[in-house]
């Protein structure tokens, strides 16, 4: 049987938040997986799916964090078999990265397609040039590949015709892609397609996905993990892990594992509407945390301090400019003492407050006319007749949305506006 880790996405050396604590739990987070599923476990290989590091020019920081494991995973003997990222990957034009450097070194063996006058091709692992793009532990053979970005589906095309000569039908074929998959994305384009994707299937066991921050699998075959820790505050509802995975008789059996270092997130939210002054705000916001929140206490237990999500929504009563935020992240800080407060206001300024309290079911074109109307609205000499100019508004861009002449709408503009000024400077008599 071979037991073997598939992680993905672990971005040592990003910043964010200006942290040091959470620039680090990267690494934590990197160095518990190792020990409790690499080490511990005593699997045959690691598989690391793309974006090891955070950037292709690796700060000293993140390469003493990744070499940390890696000395010790090479001590044991098990191989760590990676591909680049979008975020790791080589810079066209040049030979060098660090991660070919780390294969050169024998602490990775970085796998790539290797590309000659003939397109692309699948290439043995070379233990004397430490090259190559699929290899052999066990009863596995695993093939790397490279950041494809939006060419992926093409690039797919002539993998599956390298596959077909390549794959091993007597072993467990493994292949590592960095892409998203169409349906499962948490950014626009470019996704993989499924059904491209299942072209793969006739000679892969176990497609070894990284690139999407959050974990899926497709038809058990196909397995994304999830980056190892949460790399923006979007992405801290996510579900993410690392698998472990047994081959039982050309079977895999996965299991997604998330009992490591990763930092607990509390989000919580707020609406602003309805507090007429930014006292009433505070009151009512430090009630509601204060019901919702225990404040982190590191003496009494070994948990970690959370990092804390705080949305603030909703139209509200005043001045944008007295939304005094740093003092409520300040006051937030002092009371609850998490790792870090994350604030994001999300309130509409009361400046920006049109079509206010409309029902969520309100029709498109309903809603584009209340929007225009209020707006009209806020401008005092016309107020009395905002209902008449945003249906002339309306009319004027239908007209010109079907190709009307200019002057024909101006012309429109022209006579309505005189009806409708004269209609109120001379009330029905
Ligand atoms: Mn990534």
């Amino acid at each position: 049987m071979t037991k073997f880790l598939h992680i993905a996405d672990i971005h040592l050396g990003i910043r964010r938040y200006r942290s040091e604590d959470r620039a680090k739990d990267f690494f934590l987070a990197w160095r518990d997986c190792i020990e409790r599923y690499a080490l511990a476990e005593n699997v045959s290989f690691v598989l690391i799916a793309g974006d090891f590091f955070d950037a292709r020019k690796v700060e000293p920081q993140a390469m003493n964090q990744a070499m940390f494991c890696l000395t010790r995973l090479r001590e044991v003997g098990i191989p760590v078999v990676v591909i680049e990222g979008n975020h790791d990957s080589h810079e066209t034009g040049t030979r060098f990265s660090w991660l070919r450097s780390l294969s050169q070194w024998g602490f990775i063996k970085l796998l790539e397609p290797i590309y000659e006058d003939d397109g692309l091709k699948l290439k043995a692992w070379d233990e004397q040039q430490r090259k190559g793009s699929f290899i052999d532990i066990g009863e596995a053979r695993i093939f790397g590949s490279i950041w494809y970005g939006s060419t992926v589906s093409q690039s797919l095309t002539a993998l599956v015709d390298q596959l077909r000569e390549q794959h091993d039908p007597q072993r467990f074929n493994i292949m590592m892609l960095h892409t998203d998959v169409e349906g499962q994305l948490n950014r626009p384009i470019p996704a993989l397609p499924v059904a491209k994707l299942s072209e793969l299937k006739s000679y892969i066991d176990y497609l070894a996905l990284g690139h999407t921050h959050k974990n899926f699998e497709i038809d058990g075959w196909v397995y994304n993990p999830g980056s190892l820790e949460a790399c923006s505050v979007d992405e801290y509802a996510n579900l993410r892990g690392a698998y472990l995975v047994e081959i039982h008789q050309g079977q895999a059996k996965a299991q997604l594992v998330r009992d490591y270092h990763q930092r607990p997130v509390q989000r919580l939210g707020f609406d602003v509407s309805g507090h007429a002054t930014p006292e009433a705000l505070h009151t009512a916001l430090f009630a509601q945390l204060d019901s919702e929140l225990t404040p982190h206490q590191p003496t009494e237990t070994d948990a970690l301090a959370p990092v804390l999500e705080l949305s603030l929504r909703g139209h509200l009563g005043f001045k944008n400019s007295l939304l005094e935020l740093n003092r409520i992240r300040d006051e937030v800080r002092q009371r609850f003492n998490p790792l870090l407060v994350v604030l994001r206001n999300q309130t509409v300024p009361v400046e920006y407050a049109v079509a206010a309290g409309l029902h969520e079911h309100v029709s498109r074109a309903e809603r584009e006319r209340r929007v225009i109307e209020d707006l009209i609205a806020r401008d005092a000499r016309f107020r009395e007749q905002a209902s008449g100019i945003a249906g002339l508004i309306l009319e004027a861009k239908r007209l010109a949305l079907s190709q009307e002449q200019p002057a024909r709408i101006a012309d429109l503009i022209e006579q309505r506006l005189a009806a409708t000024t004269n209609a109120a400077e001379s009330p029905e008599m």
